[in-house]
């Protein structure tokens, strides 16, 4: 007697967690995981739902059973196109709070009154999952890098769009998933917060998924050691080697950087009166005159190269120094560059 009661509640409480007649799918023409026609699992076949007294509530039970978001609305006349089989509910009457739909209130399942002309349906918000984000040089770029970031979803609504968002702006979108963004040759302008997001349309209606995690862009910037020269009337070409200058003539101290670095400011450090000029960079070089040189003008010469960019002031090394010998008739010296003394004095200028 134990032994059959057991068995009869095994076989209840089985029955009960299995629900086989619990069981929807929403189908159809223009159906989607959570939009369509309502269909029910019953006696081993699906059939479908007759809108008598079919209303927001009663498609609020199909969202929650469906795990989509809040009912959006209620169809009738087919309007996900009409169903085959049988008409399992007819009159549904649901609170909106039940778990199921086969726990709402309906005629019983099979009787009703309908042709399929009358099959139910339902539009649920889609409830979309955080995009994943991530970009590559990973947060520190260089100066002149490209940089990509890209943006995937696990969702089952494909074909929706993504859009890359630079603080709160649209910059670029793409259809595919993963979608890919890139950013050719930046500059200290692309640094700030970046995020993703994804947008569906759905029967008519767009779905936007939350913000991605935000990633914070810094562009950063090495700079190379300048190059240092000397041009005067005597010999015309800009000279790192050995250059002759007479008192009295005048001469020209060139700084420049390759065209890869952003434009700058350099500083020219002389040791002769321990000063400091500077000139702002064009097409990455700058050009320092001494129209009349003299004995005073004999010295290191050196060349230190600064950016300004997003709030942050970049410097190079120093270069090394030149040393300039005054030809001059009353202490017999030469005004000219030497590479073993360039060699033999490296000095740093003091930068202030
Ligand atoms: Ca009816
Ligand atoms: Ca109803």
């Amino acid at each position: 007697m134990v032994v059959i009661v057991v068995f009869l509640l095994v076989c209840l409480l089985r029955k009960r967690h299995s629900r086989p007649d619990d069981q929807i799918r929403l189908a159809g023409s223009g159906s989607s995981g959570c939009s369509g026609r309502v269909e029910v699992y019953h006696k081993s076949s699906w059939g479908t739902v007759c809108d008598d007294e079919w209303d927001m509530s009663d498609a609020q039970v199909v969202c929650r059973q469906m795990g989509c978001g809040p009912a959006l609305g209620a169809t009738g006349g087919a309007g996900f196109g009409e169903g085959s089989g049988k008409i399992w509910l007819d009159d549904v009457k649901c609170s909106g709070n039940e778990s199921f739909l086969t726990q709402c209130g309906h005629r019983g399942f099979g009787t009703n009154n309908c042709g399929h002309g009358e099959d139910a349906g339902v539009i649920c918000s889609v409830i979309l999952p955080k995009p994943s984000f991530s970009v590559t040089p990973a947060f520190k770029v260089m100066w002149g890098q490209n940089v990509r970031f890209t943006c995937s979803i696990n969702t089952e609504h494909s074909e929706g769009t993504f859009f890359l968002k630079f603080s709160t702006q649209n910059i670029q979108t793409s259809n595919s998933n993963p979608a890919t963004f890139s950013l050719p040759l930046v500059t200290f302008d692309i640094e700030g917060p970046y995020y993703c997001l994804y947008e569906k349309v759905l029967s008519g209606q767009t779905f936007t998924s939350p913000q991605s995690d935000s990633l914070k862009l810094l562009v950063n910037v090495v700079l190379p050691v300048p190059s240092l020269c000397v041009s005067s009337p005597a010999d015309a070409k800009c000279s790192s080697d050995t250059v002759y200058v007479t008192r009295g003539d005048s001469f020209v101290v060139r700084c420049s950087v390759p065209s890869d670095v952003p434009e700058g400011l350099f500083l020219l450090w002389f040791s002769g009166s321990n000063s400091l000029v500077s000139d702002p960079s064009v097409n990455h070089s700058a050009s320092f005159s001494f129209p009349l040189s003299q004995s005073q003008h004999q010295g290191q010469y050196s060349c230190v190269y600064q950016v300004t960019g997003a709030g942050r002031t970049y410097t190079s090394n120093t270069t090394l120094d030149l040393i300039i010998k005054c030809e001059c008739d009353d202490d017999d010296e030469t005004m000219m560059m030497d590479d073993d003394d360039v060699m033999m004095t490296k000095r740093r200028p003091m930068l202030t």
